[in-house]
């Protein structure tokens, strides 16, 4: 991928489970959107040596982690930036939308706690009921509001947040399987955007490796069972 360079070996992204590891959906579904042929490798958060397995790769001791050419990226939103500068493809041509995009994608990367903490990624689980507290009726309410805001102002020429499919979206397609687990009320262009998402062939690929993946982690399964 790196585009300085005409040699390389295929870059490898070290990701956690499918169903659980929301933060490594984002830069798969990213690379795969962009079109770039890369190895997986998968470490499972229930193996006893999962903690030795990532620490032998990743400086930061956590997933997602891209190796390209040699070079480590090691955070979600900075895999998906460098693919996007590298590819040239994954940000809005516009300036103003391009700043947009990278806002919602920094939000949603920097914030949400109380919808991470309260509703953790479990993409095969339906009719999860967690208490809806004040904190993530407001977590809820503002994503609401962004995904609204974004199709409203740049929806036209595609069903993404900004038309076509951008960093934002990967950013937010945890949260996509989050509502689809637990529920969330929203607004008309937020269901719409839901309905999109959720239909997209990488979505439901994803969506199905998690459903055959096994190694559940009954902490979380029971979470709003
Ligand atoms: N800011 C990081 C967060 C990565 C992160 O927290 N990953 C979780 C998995 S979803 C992890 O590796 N947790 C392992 C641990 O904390 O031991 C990113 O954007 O990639």
């Amino acid at each position: 991928m790196n585009a300085n360079t005409s040699r390389g070996e295929t870059p490898l992204l070290l990701i956690g489970s499918k169903n659980y590891s929301s933060w490594s959906l984002r830069p798969w579904l990213f690379l795969r959107k962009a079109g770039l042929q890369f190895r997986e490798q998968l470490v499972y958060f229930d193996e006893p040596d999962y903690q030795a397995q990532i620490a032998a790769l990743s400086p930061s001791r956590r997933v997602p982690l891209l190796i390209d050419n040699g070079v480590k990226i090691w955070d979600s939103l900075a895999i998906c930036e460098y693919a996007a500068e590298s590819l040239n493809c994954g940000l809005p041509k516009d300036r103003t939308a391009r700043a947009q995009a990278r806002s919602v994608a920094a939000e949603m990367h920097s914030g949400f706690a109380t919808l991470r903490n309260d509703c953790p990624m479990n993409v095969r689980a339906r009719n999860l009921r967690v208490p809806l507290t004040p904190q993530l009726a407001a977590d809820n309410a503002r994503i609401d509001e962004i995904w609204s805001d974004c199709r409203q102002a740049y929806g036209v020429g595609g069903g993404w947040l900004f038309g076509e499919f951008s960093i934002a979206d990967a950013m937010f397609a945890p949260v996509v399987f989050r509502f689809q687990s637990y529920g969330a009320q929203l607004g008309a262009d937020s269901q719409t955007y839901m309905t999109h998402a959720l239909a997209d062939p990488l979505m439901r690929e994803w969506q199905e490796a998690a459903r055959i993946e096994g190694h559940p982690l009954p902490r979380v399964d029971q979470l709003g069972a």
